[in-house]
Order: structure tokens, then sequence, then C-alpha cells
């Protein structure tokens, strides 16, 4: 086994090769991808192709210790114990305790709504289509704490396009399972449960909107999101919805828990702004769990060259 600075990543998850063939199947998934975009003929200016440069230069990071920034990943410990899923509680430790015996598998997703071939897939026939790769991004919650994640998972793009959305398919919505007996969260009635989250389709579409199915190189815990989470690295944490059953492709902008809860604090964009404070504290800065010092925050959560295109147009203050 090679060895890697990564502590707890196995080199088999690692390969260069594995990392190779992803490339590939990537560049060679292209063409669908950009009939997909087309299809995505959304209110807001079209976006430009797929940004294959940019996201290589933000993949391969297997077997680094930092991300392509230089900021050094966090500690598995970290990344472990101090989680936002409020089915499981709302203290930071809460997840890591109250979701040990959640049970992952068997697990499937349905994926339907506006497309042409609506199916069911089981996560590991998922990990079988689409085969995970590591992704090292930055996660910033909207509560002014950020995170640094080696995640493994495969692009939501590659999944919608096996499903194809129709022309008429806008938007897409996830869902969250729902199972109060499993859930201690779910039994009071704060929130509208189940979680739901949406995208826009060319954001859902974009190369660095991933699915996840591990951390640091091995199974992803209940507390992240297992079996299945999505990570949209440029928007506040709390779009990256976890263990999601749901999936559907719809015409109007869905709701999600956050905006029916917190109307006026909770957008459907939220996109990291370091200039559009949040209604009760400033998001110019943050605390990157592991340091003692503030980091100033980055527009987009520092994707912006890839992602700023998306809302060209748009006024992002008017956004939160
Ligand atoms: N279903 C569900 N998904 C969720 C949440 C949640 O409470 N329930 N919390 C969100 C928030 S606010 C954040 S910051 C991230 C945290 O992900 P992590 O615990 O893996 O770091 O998950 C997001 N996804
Ligand atoms: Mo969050």
């Amino acid at each position: 086994m090679a060895k890697t600075d990564i502590p707890g990543i196995p080199s088999s998850e690692i390969t260069p090769e594995h990392v190779y063939i992803n490339r590939r199947q990537f560049m060679l998934g292209l063409g669908g991808l950009a009939a997909a975009a087309a299809l995505a003929a959304c209110a807001a200016p079209s976006s430009p192709a797929p940004a294959v440069g940019s996201v290589a230069t933000l993949a391969p990071t297997a077997g680094k210790s930092t991300d392509e920034l230089g900021d050094r990943l966090t500690t598995y410990e970290d990344v472990t114990t101090y989680n936002n899923y409020y089915e499981f509680g709302t203290d930071k430790s809460d997840p890591a305790r109250q979701a040990k015996n959640f049970r992952t598998a068997p697990w499937t997703v349905q994926v339907g709504g506006l497309v042409n071939k609506p199916a069911t897939f089981g996560v590991e026939d998922l990990i079988r289509l689409f085969p995970p790769e590591e992704r090292i991004y930055r996660l910033r919650c909207v509560e002014a704490w950020s995170m640094v994640i080696p995640w493994q998972g495969f692009q939501l793009n590659k999944l919608l396009a096996a499903v194809e959305p129709t022309g008429a398919a806008k938007y897409v919505r996830f869902e969250t399972l729902n199972d109060p007996e499993q859930m201690p969260g779910q039994r009071n009635d704060w929130y509208e449960w189940p979680y739901v989250e949406g995208l826009r389709l060319d954001e859902a579409l974009h190369d660095l909107t991933l699915l996840a199915t591990g951390v640091y190189g091995k199974p992803a815990l209940p507390q992240n999101g297992a079996p299945l989470r999505l990570v949209v690295p440029w928007k506040y944490g709390f779009k990256s919805i976890k263990s999601i059953v749901k999936i559907d492709l719809v015409a109007e902008q869905p709701s999600s828990l956050w905006m029916v809860a917190a109307p006026d604090e909770y957008g459907f964009y939220a996109n990291v702004n370091p200039d559009v404070n949040h209604p009760r504290w400033s998001q110019a800065s943050e605390r990157r769990i592991g340091e003692t010092a503030r980091r100033r925050t980055l527009p987009f959560n520092g994707y912006a060259e890839q992602v700023a295109g998306l809302y060209a147009g748009m006024d992002l203050a008017k956004f939160y």
C-alpha cells in the first residue's frame, strides 16, 4: 500500500489511475452535458459551457493535505464530530452521537419529475455507474464557520444526464429521508420536515456540484449525510442536503426547509457572499474549524472563477 500524507486515506482510493479514469469519463461525458445544459433554458442568462479547465485545476486533489488554495484539510475528528444535522439534534456534537445507528443500507434514491427516464437507484448502483472521485472542497456554513473536507463523490450532472431532463425542467428539488423513528429531530414541529433543498438546473449541472458518498477516503458516516448527500461548495452549507432519497426535476423554483423556517434570513440562492450580511451577523469573515484567527470570507467561497458566470446580470445582494 502506498503511503499518503493524509492519515486514514487508503491508497486504493487515491491511485492516479482512478483519477485518470474519472477524468476521462468526465471528458467523454461532456457532449451529453452540453446537450443537457442547452435544455436548461433558465430564466437567468445562460451560463458558459462547463468549465473543464477550471475543474481540472481543482482535481485531482487526491492525496493532498491542502485544498487548491493551500488551506489545510480539517481533521477527520472535526469533520465527523462538529456537524449540522437537525434531524439528529441542534448541537454540533449531537449528530455524531444520535446518528450512530442510523440505517444507511439498503438505500434507494428516486429520481423523477420532468425527465424522460425516471428511475430508482440503489446507492451501490450509483457508485458502480458513477465511480466516486476525490474532491477537496471548502464548506462555509451560513453561521460563519468553515472547514476543508476531502469528499468522495460523483458529479450530479452525470446522474441527471442519465435520467434525461425534459425541456420543461428548470430546477432540481432534493428531499431527505422522512423517518421520525430514526431521526428524533423530525419528531418536533419546529421545522417543516423532511428537509428539502433546491438548485437551478444550471447550478445542478455545474461540474463542481457533487453527490458525495464518502469522506476522507472512507464511506461517509451518518453524521455527514450518508449514504448520499449533496455538496455545493460555493453556497452556504445548508444547501448541501444530507441523506437524500428523492431528486425531482421541476419547472418552478422549489422552496426549502430554511426558506420556510425563516424567510427573512435564508434565500434560495444562498451563494457565499462576504458583502451581504446575514440579518443577525456579518458574513465578511469566518472561523475555520481548527484555527484561532478568523479568515476573510471569499466571494462564492473561493470558487468565483468557476461559478460567477452562472449569475451574470443578477444582483447578488438581492438573493441572500
Ligand atoms: N438533511 C439535512 N441536511 C443538512 C443539514 C440538516 O440539518 N439536515 N444541515 C446543513 C448545514 S446547515 C450544513 S452547514 C451542512 C453541514 O455538513 P457537515 O456536517 O457534513 O459538515 O449540512 C447541511 N445539510
Ligand atoms: Mo450550515
